[in-house]
């Protein structure tokens, strides 16, 4: 096992505190594996999907109020809310312990702790980092045996060094005799990071981002504190590799909201000839400086969490063939023959399916048969198009960085920003709009400065500020530059104009053009956008008003636009850097005077 004194003291205390009946320590093998999804074909949280079309899978259910990243219980405790920023819920860590542990306590009576080992990144390299969650939820440690690397060898590595301590209860005890449920929850939710001692405390919820914590805790929350005392960047960004026809690759990371298409993009097939993307990542990066001055990324990740409805052999070929097989299925529907549907995966819908919440469905209920933030867990390995440098310990260089909303109007489907600190004004201002991916209205404009607002763990303002230091931390040319798309904009009549999906490429084919300098932009209030006629979108029949409505930029909007931002940036109590109000009355100018 393992010699580590703090890791052998904590399991023993947390053992003293949530009295489990049996403590494991899991080894990460197959055979464990087999016996654990056995366990919850048993206490019928797993159905085990038909061998022929889905070999290795299974399917579960969560309870109907379990279904999503719950960000209004999601807590980062400095010991001031200054540090915490507006953009965190807080409470005194002192307090906020005590809450804790008084749910903490006895709620693992009955059943079985694990513990899981796991490292984020391949095993043993210099950009990886470990952590170790405890659980009483088998669920949790099939999915973190899919999604991040577990086991033995991961305390070989760890030594007696440090790691990240998470420890997980679905907060639902079981008296003796007490039958337990197929998804035990607990009505009550914290998932609660302290930056003091770098642990996560996660009650009540087994759903993805709540529950596994490897991934939105520590390898954002935790990792972006980490990141900043230590002068790296933790991202919610994909990154894939591009190849042009002639051979020339470049890697490019780019941050979406949550359940805006990153899964897609990270594995997109070009629909023009001889352009290639290979994946590195689908969710997160951590970006390093090599030796050369450039920034490198890893992907912390080991598998996919995506989401399911909307993904089809024709919005992701890729991701479809990934999750044939030794995948996990939650909250999709359910066929007759043991395989699974979700909305979008086929044109036509089945006739009868067992729908997310165990009902029978027919295509004529006006409700969905697959919760919105249905998913797949899947194993990254299984990717065809994965990057032959995917688990590089040195992670990939990257080239440009971009942000992507989801906004209906205003931002054009691409635009490349002026400089270093423009870009990071401009990643300090992406917005959009919301999806199911966490509990809440769908739908509503919302800022998410780089697609990091659920997850950045600590003050936005010292966040953006951190960004800009990159300016100083090399030569300005070394760094990526950075760009803002946005697929989502809609005509007057509430139709999307950009097919998106494998067409996006022509947007990455631009901006690979100007990473080589190639003179295929003119100026506009918000950055470079593309001249017309410069993106390649020969074989698209998109009529040229519909065209020159993708790129129209609006004076009354670009003001509105620098309402909203001066009101978002007034949150921070006089914590945003000079230099991104500096950048909003640039803007501000540039619209007054179009
Ligand atoms: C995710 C998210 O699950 O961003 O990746 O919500
Ligand atoms: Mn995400």
């Amino acid at each position: 096992m393992t010699k580590n004194q703090k890791l052998l003291k904590w399991v023993h205390e947390m053992a003293e505190l949530c009295q489990p009946e049996n403590i494991h320590w899991c080894d990460g093998s197959e055979e464990e594996y087999q016996k654990m999804t056995q366990l919850l074909v048993e206490q019928g949280t797993f159905i085990k999907l038909n061998e022929k079309k889905k070999p290795g899978s299974f399917y579960a259910r969560s309870e109907p109020s379990d279904v999503a990243r719950v960000e209004d219980r999601t807590y980062v405790c400095w010991p001031t809310k200054e540090e915490s920023g507006p953009n965190n819920n807080w409470k005194d860590p002192k307090e906020m312990k005590e809450i804790l542990l008084n749910l903490f306590r006895g709620s693992m009576r009955g059943r079985t702790m694990y513990v899981i080992p796991y490292s984020m990144g391949p095993i043993g390299s210099e950009i990886s980092k470990i952590g170790v969650e405890i659980t009483d939820s088998p669920y949790v440690v099939v999915n973190m045996r899919i999604m991040t690397r577990i086991g033995k060898k991961v305390l070989e590595v760890l030594g007696d060094d440090f790691f990240v301590p998470g420890l997980h209860s679905v907060g639902y005890p079981l008296n003796p005799g007490q039958k337990d449920v197929p998804w035990p929850c607990n009505h009550t939710k914290y998932i609660v990071h302290f930056p003091e001692d770098k642990s996560i405390w996660s009650y009540g919820s087994g759903y993805g981002g709540n529950a596994l914590l490897g991934k939105k805790c520590y390898a954002l929350r935790i990792a972006s504190i980490l990141a900043r005392e230590e002068g790296w960047l933790a991202e919610h960004m994909l990154i894939v590799g591009v190849t042009s026809p002639e051979g020339e690759k470049k890697y490019i990371a780019a941050a979406f909201p949550s359940a805006s298409g990153k899964t897609n993009f990270a594995m997109l097939e070009s629909a023009l000839p001889g352009w290639k993307v290979e994946t590195v990542g689908d969710d997160i990066a951590w970006m390093k400086f090599g030796s050369d001055g450039r920034l490198y990324a890893i992907n912390p990740e080991y598998g996919f969490f995506g989401v399911a409805p909307g993904t089809s052999l024709k919005t992701n070929p890729n991701a479809i063939l990934t999750l044939q097989k030794n995948s996990i299925f939650t909250n999709v529907a359910l066929t007759e023959d043991l395989d699974v549907w979700w909305e979008g995966l086929t044109d036509e819908k089945p006739n009868k399916l067992i729908n997310w919440k165990g009902e029978e469905w027919t295509p004529d209920k006006n409700e969905p048969a697959s919760h919105p933030n249905a998913r797949f867990t899947t194993p990254a390995s299984q990717c065809p198009v994965m990057d032959p440098d995917w688990e590089n310990p040195n992670g990939v260089p990257i080239s440009a960085i971009i942000f992507g909303g989801r906004r209906s109007s205003f931002i054009p489907l691409v635009f490349q920003t002026f400089d270093w600190t423009h870009g990071v004004f401009t990643g300090s201002i992406q917005s959009s709009e919301t999806t199911a991916a966490a509990a809440g209205e769908v739908g509503k404009l919302r800022f998410d400065p780089f697609a990091m607002l659920p997850f950045c763990g600590y003050n936005m303002a010292d966040y953006f500020a951190h960004w800009l230091s990159f300016k100083h931390r090399t030569d300005e040319n070394n760094l990526p530059k950075i760009f803002v798309v946005n697929w989502f904009r809609k005509d007057e009549n509430g139709k999307f104009i950009w097919p998106g999906y494998g067409e996006n490429i022509r947007v990455v084919k631009w901006i690979f053009e100007r990473l080589n300098d190639k003179e295929n932009y003119e100026t506009s209030p918000l950055g470079f956008i593309p001249k017309f006629n410069s993106l390649d979108v020969s074989g698209l029949n998109i009529p040229e008003n519909r065209l020159r409505k993708l790129f129209e930029i609006n004076k009354e909007e670009g003001l509105t636009e620098y309402e909203r931002v001066k009101e978002f940036y007034n949150t921070f109590n006089n914590k945003i850097p000079k230099e991104l109000w500096d950048e909003l009355e640039k803007m501000k100018m540039r619209f007054e005077s179009m």
